[in-house]
């Protein structure tokens, strides 16, 4: 199954899109999860420039702090990662749009990180997982979660997925392939 009803889904510096929709078509789940996701009316696609109007950053003021991004702040910090993918993709936005209102209800990023062990390998951590606070309890989140680790396994062959989360979230997160192992310790600046 194509992505519904969304434009002729390029890559390349020119396009729209953050990072080149190939990687998510190509996914080997990606029939099963559009199906799961055509049946609640979404559709999944890379974060795009124009998404400051569609609700990106209201959903993530539902994860944490956003603070006062204008229009022209998102496309330069949309603009530095889309560079940043010209060179390799290391910023993988993903979106799940309402098919009707085109509002994006859930989010995840995949960041990509280089590494010299583990034969150069290449280290994913999923960030900023977010679905809005009216459409939780329908499974949305396990799908974003499943996108994302489909993506570090198959699309971009990372050695290991790794990601932080409040405890109470533990639990989502355990059922959904991962383990709890490493400490994560962090020192907040106050700038
Ligand atoms: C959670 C998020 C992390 C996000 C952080 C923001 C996941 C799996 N984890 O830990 O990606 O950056 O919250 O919280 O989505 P902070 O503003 O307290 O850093």
């Amino acid at each position: 199954m194509s992505m519904p009803s969304d434009p002729a889904c390029t890559t390349g510096l020119n396009s729209e899109y953050l990072f080149d929709c190939e990687k998510l078509t190509k996914l080997s789940k990606w029939q099963e999860i559009s199906a799961q996701l055509s049946a609640k009316g979404l559709l999944a696609r890379p974060l795009k420039l124009s998404d400051y109007d569609n609700g990106y950053l209201e959903l993530l003021s539902q994860l944490t702090f956003v603070g006062q991004i204008s229009k022209s702040n998102y496309e330069q910090r949309f603009n530095q990662m889309k560079r940043c993918n010209g060179i390799e993709e290391h910023y993988v936005i993903v979106v799940l749009e309402d098919i009707k209102t085109k509002k994006i209800v859930a989010a995840s990023t995949l960041f990509l990180e280089l590494k010299f062990i583990h034969q150069c390998a290449m280290r994913g951590r999923l960030e900023d997982v977010a679905v809005l606070d009216t459409y939780r309890g329908q499974q949305i989140g396990e799908i974003i979660v499943k996108i994302i680790v489909e993506l570090a396994r198959e699309a971009y062959k990372c050695y290991k997925l790794s990601l932080d989360c409040k405890d109470e979230l533990k639990k989502f997160y355990s059922k959904n392939k991962f383990v709890y192992g490493s400490n994560m310790l962090c020192i907040r600046f106050d700038h």
